[in-house]
């Protein structure tokens, strides 16, 4: 691993002549047509363990400004677990791995003006020199490409509701099944069909577990009533699970569903009829496609008088720090 992460910073560093005109905030090196921040390319070089997380879950996730303060906590509890957290946006149409607060604070500003970027967005938001908050499919592609299998974030997307009439499937999903990265996730959103969503993970190849449950989580709540395709007990277990992927050379990812700390899941069901009457609305206003998810998410939040956000907030940060020591545990197995 370490060779191959070596390998592929010499590959940016030579590529990076047309490079050094991407944006300056980080102060990173420019490799070529991605931005890593100093900090970030240090850990890459030394096999320090590293987190990727997700932009979109700030820009239209959260509201400002939870959604700021939450980016930063994120951040410390990352590090509070031994490992460098890698924030993965778009500025300027560089794609950067590593923001600094500065950049935090921008994304969270811009929020729903921000271009929610899913992987087949990448190429537009850069050639548009846009700013893009990438989803989970756009950041596992660029963390792949930088050599980090470690993702976290709060919820994926996957098969919608009615989905087998829409064919409103998230590349999420697709992503998951070409990209060899672990997403370490609360599981999927009722707002979503859960069953199918795994049906559909199964067939493309996606090594699915949940941790420390029989039950696959329903992000807000610790069950959803399906049972999970497997189990993991631990980091460490879960570390072993990436190791065996990478040796592999599996092309398909990993997702690790681990249920709501359950203090925080006591409002589940006032935010699930939340959610199905957000649902109702989205399908009155015909508030389909991308918009989809946003609209709900900042719906049930209004529905719940914050308590949906406040469930958000707690999850992200127990998949933080459970990943974070998944991370560390990795980096003890590739030495
Ligand atoms: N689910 C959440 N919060 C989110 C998202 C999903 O609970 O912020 C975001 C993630 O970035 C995810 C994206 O990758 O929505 C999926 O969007 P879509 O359903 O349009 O593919
Ligand atoms: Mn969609």
């Amino acid at each position: 691993m370490a060779d191959s992460r070596l390998a592929i910073l010499s590959r940016h560093f030579t590529s990076a002549a047309a490079a050094c005109k991407a944006g300056s905030g980080s102060g990173g090196q420019n490799l070529g047509w991605i931005k890593i921040s100093p900090e970030v390319s240090e850990a890459l070089k030394y096999g320090t363990p590293i987190v990727a997380l997700e932009s979109t879950i700030i820009s239209h996730g959260m509201p400002y400004p939870q959604n700021l303060e939450t980016a930063k906590e994120l951040e410390v509890i990352v590090r509070e677990n031994g490992a460098v957290p890698a924030t993965i946006a778009i500025l300027d149409g560089v794609p950067c791995i590593g923001l600094t607060t500065e950049e935090l604070e921008i994304l969270a500003r811009l929020g729903s003006k921000a271009r929610k970027t899913a992987s087949r967005d990448i190429a537009l938001v850069m050639a548009g020199r846009e700013s893009g908050a990438t989803t989970v499919s756009a950041t596992m592609y660029l963390a792949s490409k930088v050599d980090i299998p470690v993702f976290v974030t709060g919820g994926i997307g996957g098969v919608h509701r009615h989905g087998e009439n829409t064919m409103d499937v998230s590349s999420d999903l697709t992503e998951l099944g070409n990209t060899p990265v672990a997403v370490i996730s609360a599981g999927i959103k009722s707002i979503l069909d859960i069953p199918r969503t795994l049906e559909y993970l199964e067939t493309q190849r996606v090594t699915v577990a949940a941790y420390r449950t029989d039950e696959f989580p329903a992000f807000f709540t610790q069950t959803s009533g399906c049972k999970a395709p497997a189990r993991v007990e631990s980091p460490e277990h879960c570390a072993r699970v990436i190791d065996a992927n990478i040796r592999l050379e599996q092309k398909s990812g990993i997702l690790i569903a681990v249920p709501i700390p359950r203090e925080h899941s006591a409002s589940g069901s006032l935010i699930e009829s939340a959610i199905q009457q957000a649902l109702q609305e989205a399908r009155e206003k015909k508030i389909t496609g991308n918009a989809e998810t946003p609209f709900l998410l900042a719906r049930v939040n209004e529905l719940t008088g914050g308590a949906s956000l406040a469930s958000n907030i707690a999850l992200v940060k127990n998949n933080a720090s459970i990943g974070a020591k998944i991370a560390v545990s990795l980096a003890q197995l590739q030495k």
